[in-house]
Formats: structure tokens, C-alpha cells, sequence
């Protein structure tokens, strides 16, 4: 039996605006665009949903909605660091973390659970560590499938926990709209509600042949999630291969010292991401674009998984010496690093040395 967690950051944005201004606090945050730019709601606090503010709405109608609403303009690198702290936390508790977004994740406990750890205490303790160490408050899921867990989630927030206990996954869903299930947009459930089918229970209650003729090839699958027994696997890195960071420059560089400058700094940004992310990565990727416009990569294979600076700095540069040449200039440069993983997978570690160069051109 497996064992998973739906984690969900409450009121992300504007919870981390009210985490660095104090003055915020237990206010009525519109984080988003200005009214008068025709800006757009990125989520707002849970003072202001009272007045019926959501994700998504123009500010406009927010302001109309919540006059006394403090519109904060937002800041995604900020949102994009305490992301970065709250997964590296999941993945203290294990390296099966399929991020969703930058506020949510699931997480395969199962391994935790078999250890002799109930669910509940590995929820309140995961819960309890992100507040400490983050000052954000999730709200977590935890059932036998991602169908659980996710709604799960969901259905207590704020500062939610709910727990399903196995066995109970079919009547916890019953009472439940069936928009709640991953994968009944609205239109789907228009054509649900004709069929005078409102609840999963009620959609769950149908014959097998029903689920066929309504979702053809995806029948099973949703017959599986309205039971709260899907088997879909928790997918690591489920968002991303690969962390880089790149900068166009204002005006081309050719000088050997700026470009190392530029390199190192990027090498920098690159180790910090992946310590936050709690990754290790074994290829260096440099991508460069010439005067022309010109966009190619070079990559270079660690014999070992690192988040050092050192190692990515070394490799970065060494892939960029071999591009310089009199009057070539670049207008772009990037340091990336992929092949996410641990040393603990490789059987002979430190023997392998793999200097893999090729090319890539895209124009
Ligand atoms: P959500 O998790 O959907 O929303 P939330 O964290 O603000 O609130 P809660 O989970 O408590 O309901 O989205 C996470 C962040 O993504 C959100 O803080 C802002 C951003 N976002 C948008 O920019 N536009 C959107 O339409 C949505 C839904 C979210
Ligand atoms: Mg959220």
C-alpha cells in the first residue's frame, strides 16, 4: 500500500508579502497588477476572499469587491526563494517529491510510513517544520493515492490536515462535487450534472459500461479516482531537469576576464539553486549566443553529483575557453546544470570521467 501527501502552500504570494512586511499581517493583500493597468489578482490573503477576491479576477472588480484591499505589486524571484526552501524541505523527508507548482508538491511517504511512522505524525511534523523554518503555512492532504491526497489538501484550508485512513477512501469521497476530481473541467461536469450525477459517490455508483461510453479511453482512470484508488505514481522532478540561470547582455562581451567574471557569477546562482532545491546535478551545460544570434550548448559530465560552486565554476569555464576567439563576442551566456541524482546510484563513483562535448545549434 502506498502512502502520499498533497502539500499546498496557503495564499502563497501574499502570505510571503506579509512574512517580509509585518505591517501586512492579518490584512486584505491583493497581490497582482493595478487596477488602472488592467492587472489581474494573483492570489489574495485570506482576509480579503472574505469579500469574495480570488486568483485570477481583474483588480478592478477586486478593489470594487474590497475597497480597503493593499494591492502589493509581485515579486517572483522572492516567491520563487521561499519555493526553494519549502521543497528542499520535502525532500528531507524523501527524494520522492513531485513538484507541482511552485507552492504545491506530492509527496511518496511510503517508505516513511513502512518505517513505523504514522501518517498523522508525518504530516503535523512536515507541516510544523515548514513553519518553522519558512514562517509559511501548507496545507497537506494524505491518503493511499494522489486523488486523496490532493483534495485532501483542499478541503481544510487554511492551515488544513486532513488524513484518510485506508479503507475509508471511497466513502470520504462520496459526498464530494465531482468538479473536485482532477480531470472534471466544467464542461465535463455540465454534462455529469444532465446525467443528474452531482457527487462522486454518485458518479462512482455508475456501471462500468456507463464510465465507457461517457470517457472512452479514460474510463478506467477516472472510475479508479471517483473509487480513491488511482495508482498514479509520484513522478520525481515532475517540473524540472535541469536549473540555469542566463543573462543577454546590454552589449556584446568578448573580454576573456568580464566573461570569467560572468561565468563565476552564474556557476554562484546555480550551486545556490540547487542547494535550495536539495539537488545534486553531475552535467554542467554553458549556453552561449554569438553577435549573430547564433545559440548553441556545450556540456561537460562530472564524474560526481554536486551543488558545489567549485566543480560548476571549473567546468563552465573550461567549456567556455574552448569558444573564444579573436573578435568573437557573445550576446548571451547561461550555466546549467541537469542529471539530477545521488552518488549512492552510481556503483563505482569517481571512476568515470566524461567529458561529453557536442553541439547543439538552434538558430
Ligand atoms: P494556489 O495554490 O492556487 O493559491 P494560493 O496558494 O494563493 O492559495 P491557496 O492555495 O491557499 O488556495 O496558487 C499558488 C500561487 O500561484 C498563488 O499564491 C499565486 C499564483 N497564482 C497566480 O498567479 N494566478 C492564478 O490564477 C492562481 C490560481 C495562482
Ligand atoms: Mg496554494
Amino acid at each position: 500500500m502506498r502512502h502520499i501527501i498533497h502539500a499546498d502552500l496557503d495564499a502563497f504570494y501574499a502570505a510571503v508579502e506579509q512574512l517580509d512586511n509585518p505591517d501586512l499581517v492579518g490584512k486584505p493583500i491583493l497581490v497582482g497588477g493595478r487596477p488602472e493597468n488592467r492587472g489581474v489578482v494573483a492570489t489574495a490573503s485570506y482576509e480579503a476572499r472574505e469579500f469574495g477576491v480570488h486568483s485570477a479576477m481583474p483588480m478592478r472588480t477586486a478593489v470594487h469587491r474590497c475597497p480597503q484591499g493593499i494591492i502589493v505589486p509581485p515579486r517572483f524571484s522572492r516567491y520563487k526563494e521561499k519555493s526553494g526552501e519549502v521543497m528542499s524541505i520535502f525532500r528531507d523527508l524523501t527524494d520522492l517529491v513531485e513538484p507541482l507548482s511552485m507552492d504545491e508538491a506530492y509527496l511518496d511517504i511510503t517508505d516513511v510510513v513502512e518505517a513505523g511512522e504514522k501518517p498523522l505524525a508525518v504530516a503535523l511534523d512536515l507541516k510544523r517544520r515548514i513553519f518553522e523554518k519558512t514562517g509559511l503555512i501548507v496545507s497537506v492532504g494524505v491518503g493511499t493515492c494522489k486523488t486523496i491526497a490532493k483534495i485532501g489538501s483542499d478541503l481544510d484550508k487554511p492551515d488544513g490536515l486532513v488524513v484518510v485512513q485506508p479503507g475509508d477512501e471511497e466513502a470520504f469521497l462520496a459526498p464530494l462535487a465531482v468538479n473536485k476530481l482532477w480531470g472534471i473541467g466544467p464542461k465535463t461536469a455540465e454534462r455529469l450534472h444532465r446525467e443528474n450525477i452531482e457527487t462522486i459517490g454518485q458518479l462512482a455508483d455508475q456501471p462500468l459500461e456507463w464510465f465507457a461510453s461517457m470517457f472512452g479511453k479514460r474510463a478506467e482512470s477516472v472510475r479508479d479516482k471517483s473509487l480513491g484508488r488511482d495508482v498514479e505514481a509520484v513522478h520525481v522532478h515532475g517540473v524540472s531537469k535541469s536549473i540555469s540561470s542566463e543573462t543577454t547582455f546590454t552589449n556584446d562581451i568578448g573580454d576573456e576576464a568580464e566573461l570569467r567574471d560572468v561565468v563565476e557569477r552564474k556557476a554562484v546562482r546555480v550551486a545556490h539553486s540547487l542547494e535550495r532545491n536539495g539537488l545534486k546535478g553531475r552535467t554542467v551545460k554553458l549556453k552561449l549566443r554569438l553577435a549573430d544570434f547564433t545559440t548553441f550548448t556545450r556540456q561537460f559530465t562530472l564524474p560526481y553529483h554536486t551543488s558545489d560552486e567549485e566543480p560548476i565554476k571549473e567546468a563552465a569555464w573550461s567549456l567556455l575557453v574552448a569558444e573564444l576567439e579573436p573578435g568573437r563576442t557573445f550576446r548571451l551566456l547561461g550555466v546549467g546544470m541537469a542529471n539530477f541524482g545521488d552518488d549512492s546510484e552510481l556503483e563505482t563513483p569517481h571512476i568515470q570521467q566524461l567529458p561529453l562535448f557536442f553541439n547543439e545549434d538552434t538558430h
